[in-house]
């Protein structure tokens, strides 16, 4: 077996894994990311698309903004859509000026990449960690199977930032670890279309039929999503259905059919929340979907794991810069209080947004939930400012 030997073996390489090897690069803390996947799989898997305020000036600070400050979307307000009536929340007026992003997570992945291979740092594809072990000793270690066999890293501190289904969450002791958990009836069939957005601002839609959501990429890319039952397979949906579906749901007197375009890509995403407790054990640390799963209804995933990678660098900076423990010893603890602000506001978005077929009394308090979140002026704040900011509040 081959021996390596680094500071942080970072498990990984989405965009928490990717950001944090970046980071800790430009400190001078040698770090190696090891990832399951080859590139193309990485770099072409569509997810998240909206970026926090606080989340882009950081990606900003650490020099990973440049691409995203010039083809991203800023965008200052969101729709919400019930009752066939629209209501626009004026996101950046309630909010002392901060938009929110609209750039592709897959894009944040090529910038991380393209970075890391620039200045040439270790970064192993198709590395598949089997085993982490040492987990309370001074040296830690993981043994991976790469394409030219296995090899064991040894380092004094291990980023698990695998996302749902790695292997770092499932080496803390189930005696020491606690996991929730909350599985919901509905499932989001989502799309890419090569065509103009018929929406200047993204769309979360309530219909009696079903969730929609419109979102975009680009002037010329349409990203949206269908709620449908949990059954639900895609094979049954043809692209017509899936614009008529949107198009019902979606339709306004003013814009009774959206644009439609060749649908590049489609899938069906689960939809799920899991807290795991605590982000710790001995010197692995958690960050990411590694520790946490919120419904994408309030596009808070991606953003969540970015301020986890920002508690988590700080913390490692001041151990390697000087010897300072405090920052990794409260790091679970503070992270934990912004991923249950997350749940709690992703839950809210999601239950607010599926009407459940077969419960009229669920229906008629997501109904007043819809209207007190668009008239009551405070609740309608706290929407906006938790949508646009919610990590770095
Ligand atoms: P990732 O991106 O899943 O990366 C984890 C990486 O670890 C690798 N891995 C391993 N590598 C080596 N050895 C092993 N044994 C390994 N096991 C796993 C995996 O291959 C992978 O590359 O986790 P990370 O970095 O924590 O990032 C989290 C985000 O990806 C996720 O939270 C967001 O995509 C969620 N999300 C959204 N978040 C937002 O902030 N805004 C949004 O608008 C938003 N929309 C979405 C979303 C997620 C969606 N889906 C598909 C779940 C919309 C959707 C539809
Ligand atoms: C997306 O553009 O993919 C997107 C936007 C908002 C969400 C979820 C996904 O809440």
């Amino acid at each position: 077996m081959k021996e390596l030997r680094t500071q942080v073996a970072i498990i990984g390489a989405g965009p928490a894994g990717l950001l944090l090897g970046h980071i800790l690069h430009e400190q001078g803390i040698d770090n190696i990311v090891l990832e399951r996947r080859d590139r193309p799989y990485v770099e072409a898997r569509v997810r998240a698309g909206v970026i926090e305020y606080g989340i882009a000036k950081f990606l900003e600070e650490n020099g990973v903004g440049e691409r995203m400050l010039r083809q991203g979307l800023k965008h200052d307000g969101v729709e919400l859509r019930f009752d066939r009536t629209s209501y626009r929340i004026a996101l950046t007026e309630l909010n002392g000026g901060k938009p929110i992003t609209v750039y592709g997570q897959q894009e944040v992945v090529k910038d991380l990449i393209a970075l890391r291979v620039g200045y040439d740092a270790p970064l192993m594809f198709e590395t598949e960690v089997t085993n982490l072990d040492g987990l309370t000793t001074d040296a830690p270690f993981i043994e991976a199977d790469t394409p030219d066999g296995k090899v064991r890293i040894t380092c004094d501190y291990i980023a698990g930032c695998d996302g749902t289904f790695g292997p770092a969450s499932k080496a803390i002791p189930a005696s020491l670890k606690k996991q929730f958990d909350r599985i919901y009836p509905f499932s989001w069939l989502g799309i890419i279309a090569q065509a103009a957005p018929s929406t200047e601002e993204l769309i979360y839609c309530r219909h009696e039929r079903g969730f929609a959501l419109y979102s975009m990429r680009s002037p010329t890319v349409s990203r949206l999503y269908l709620g449908v039952p949990n059954d639900e397979k895609l094979e049954d949906w043809t692209d017509d259905q899936i614009w008529d579906e949107l198009d019902v749901r979606l339709a306004t007197e003013e814009v009774p059919h959206i644009t439609r375009g060749p649908i590049l890509e489609k899938g069906i995403t689960t939809m799920r929340s899991i807290v795991i407790e605590p982000m710790r054990y001995g010197r692995l640390f958690l960050a990411g979907d590694a520790a946490h799963i919120v419904p994408p209804t309030g596009a808070k995933g991606m953003n969540l794991a970015i301020g986890d990678v920002r508690e988590l660098s700080r913390a490692l900076i001041a151990k390697f810069k000087k010897n300072e423990d405090a920052l990794l010893e409260s790091y679970s603890d503070t992270c934990l209080e912004r991923v249950w602000r997350a749940e709690e506001f992703s839950t809210y978005m999601t239950q607010m947004l599926h009407p459940n077929p077969t419960d009229d009394f669920e229906n008629g308090v997501q109904l007043a939930r819809l209207r007190q979140s668009v008239k009551s002026p405070g609740a309608t704040e706290t929407l906006a400012r938790n949508y646009v900011d919610l990590n770095s509040l």
